[in-house]
């Protein structure tokens, strides 16, 4: 067994720090409270290789492996949450899948520039009526000559306003209900009519759009993988899209970390520094021992994944806790700062509103669990279904 990171890693960790100490962080607060969406930082990222980290350099990625990608993602969202999702769901949830599922050609046509951040991507599976039970979509795709016609409606897209390349879901076969009848495509933003964006608690740097596809023609070669097997290619990206996510609340709670441990250093109170009283001593004690279990289940599941072995329950243990870890030791932050930590005039609360998101996308913490159970229990759904 072995800690250590590579040479390539650590420095790929270190040109993100950097990158989001200088670029990122400095803004984050203005970007939180006038909700904007920082376009210009996207191509300053992919001219650094961060918007195709773990792609391969024969298709326009910087061609690290998967951990590399997860410590890039921890290092973006230290700095900015919003940052991280945009870049988490481009790469894990579209760029990766074409590139793990697609033919020959489609990886040639669509990974390049996705992966050298010319277009950004989104991950179209969610609707008003398929959240959790994400098989039971209704966009339909149905025969038209050698191509499909889609329609329907999607809900809480991420980055869709912005995005050129689209991971769809539709079901292709109307007779067979849940997750058989479903099928993945590549859409471009010509196909997508953007129909509104969400006002959220947090995560104010990134968008959160609805959509609707309104009988667009494809053509059959935008398929991705074959006729219903479009939940296989969902629930398979989402196994790798979750350690992801898991990651991003690991940054999220390091940086409330970080922010809380410096104040207690400086603060006051009593006539004396608060680190010094036991009290919130133990605080910063739980916090560090919680945050580094976190980076050991995170680490754990990108290392089984770029090694090619399963990850489906250890990633949603990582989802599970990180993204726990997040919340809690968000608000532990606040309670360091005090009266302080309730204001914008540090970045705690922002932190703690963005944790928040982190157990609810990409699989609630209801769904890690049912995942983890199923498969520490070795059961499949009728089974479970049945008590
Ligand atoms: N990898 C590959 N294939 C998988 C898989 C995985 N991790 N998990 C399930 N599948 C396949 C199954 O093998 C099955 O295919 P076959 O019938 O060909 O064997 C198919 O998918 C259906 O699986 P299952 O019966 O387990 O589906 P359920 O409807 O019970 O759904 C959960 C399973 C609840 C786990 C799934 O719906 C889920 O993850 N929901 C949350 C969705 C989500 O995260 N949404 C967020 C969207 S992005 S913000």
């Amino acid at each position: 067994m072995d800690f250590e990171l590579t040479a390539e890693q650590r420095e790929i960790k270190a040109l993100a720090r950097e990158f989001a100490d200088a670029e990122i962080a400095p803004n984050a607060s203005d970007w939180d409270r006038e909700h904007r969406f920082p376009r210009e930082l996207y191509p300053k990222l992919a001219e650094l290789g961060l918007m195709g980290v773990c792609i391969p350099e024969e298709l326009g990625g910087a061609g690290a492996d998967f951990l590399s990608y997860i410590l890039v993602l921890e290092e973006l969202s230290r700095a900015d949450a919003g940052v991280g999702v945009t870049v988490a769901v481009h790469t894990s949830a579209v760029t990766l899948p074409i590139l793990t599922f697609g033919t020959d050609e489609q990886r040639s046509r669509f990974v390049p520039p996705l992966a050298r951040g010319e277009l950004i991507g989104a991950f179209a599976l969610t609707e008003t009526e398929a959240g959790s039970d994400a098989g039971s979509l209704r966009t339909t795709a149905s025969r038209d000559g050698d191509g499909w016609r889609i329609s329907g409606t999607k809900q809480f897209i991420s980055t869709a306003e912005y995005a050129g390349t689209f991971l769809f879901f539709a079901r292709t076969d109307p007779d067979t209900p849940g997750a058989c009848g479903v099928s993945a495509f590549i859409l471009d933003a010509d196909h997508v009519r953007v129909t509104g964006a969400e006002e959220k608690l947090g995560l104010n740097s990134s968008v959160t759009n609805s959509i609707a596809v309104e009988d667009a023609f494809v053509d059959g070669d935008r398929m991705l993988h074959d006729e219903g097997k479009g939940f296989t290619v969902a629930m398979a990206t989402l196994d790798g899209g979750r350690i992801g996510i898991a990651a991003q609340a690991l940054g999220i709670a390091q940086a409330a970390f970080d922010a809380a441990r410096a104040y207690a250093l400086e603060r006051k109170q009593f006539g004396q520094r608060i680190a010094d009283f036991q009290a919130i001593q133990w605080k910063l004690a739980d916090m560090a021992t919680e945050i580094d279990a976190a980076r050991m289940l995170v680490y754990r599941a990108a290392w089984l994944k770029q090694e090619g072995k399963p990850h489906t329950e250890e990633g949603a243990k990582a989802k599970l806790f990180a993204s726990e870890t997040a919340r809690r030791q968000t608000a532990e932050a606040i309670q360091v700062f005090g009266g302080y930590g309730y204001t914008k005039e540090f970045p705690v609360e922002r932190y703690y509103r963005d944790a928040k998101i982190t157990e609810i996308y990409e699989g609630t913490s209801e769904i890690q669990r049912l995942v983890i159970a199923r498969s520490v229990l070795g059961l499949r759904r009728q089974a479970l279904a049945q008590g």
